[in-house]
């Protein structure tokens, strides 16, 4: 068992959709744990800070808007392997390669409008934890 704590955000389509609870229920039946959670709107210096990796590419700022447009959820997520297997249960960026019974396949629109964030690796969980909690706001399972 590796124990790992992994970031997530549904997106301002999702969340404008009343999506927060049916993707809630598919994390916690996949045996993640929720252990910080909020709502808030990005602002346009949030946003750019977060995905500062994507800076120049053609969708940086299409994406920049959209996660602005609207509020979104983030929490940290807890299990075994919850970096991988949180990916894994998001599906590709694009919905239309991502797989059956994905979050993707099941609730983004688009490559842009695709619902959900997650971390890629031990160390962008990390930095996009440490962007949004303190340790004070995760509270572990006893
Ligand atoms: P990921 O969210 O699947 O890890 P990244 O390549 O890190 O994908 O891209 C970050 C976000 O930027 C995507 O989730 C999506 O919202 C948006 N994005 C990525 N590639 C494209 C694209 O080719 N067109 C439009 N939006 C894109």
């Amino acid at each position: 068992m590796t124990i790992e704590r992994t970031f997530s955000i549904v997106k301002p389509d999702a969340v404008g959709r009343n999506q927060i609870g049916a993707i809630y229920h598919r994390l916690e039946s996949a045996g993640l744990t929720i252990v910080a959670a909020k709502m808030l709107r990005l602002t346009e210096q949030q946003a750019q800070g977060f995905y500062a990796e994507h800076e120049g590419k053609p969708f940086y700022a299409p994406l920049i808007e959209f996660m602005t447009s609207g509020p979104v959820m983030v929490q940290v997520l807890e299990g075994d392997n919850a970096i991988t297997r949180y990916r894994e249960l998001m599906g590709k960026t694009n919905p239309e390669e991502a797989a059956c019974g994905t979050l993707r396949a099941d609730y983004a629109e688009s490559t842009r409008l695709n619902a959900v964030h997650g971390s890629d690796s031990p160390e962008s969980a990390a930095r996009e934890i440490a962007y949004f909690f303190s340790d004070d706001e995760i509270c572990p399972r006893d």
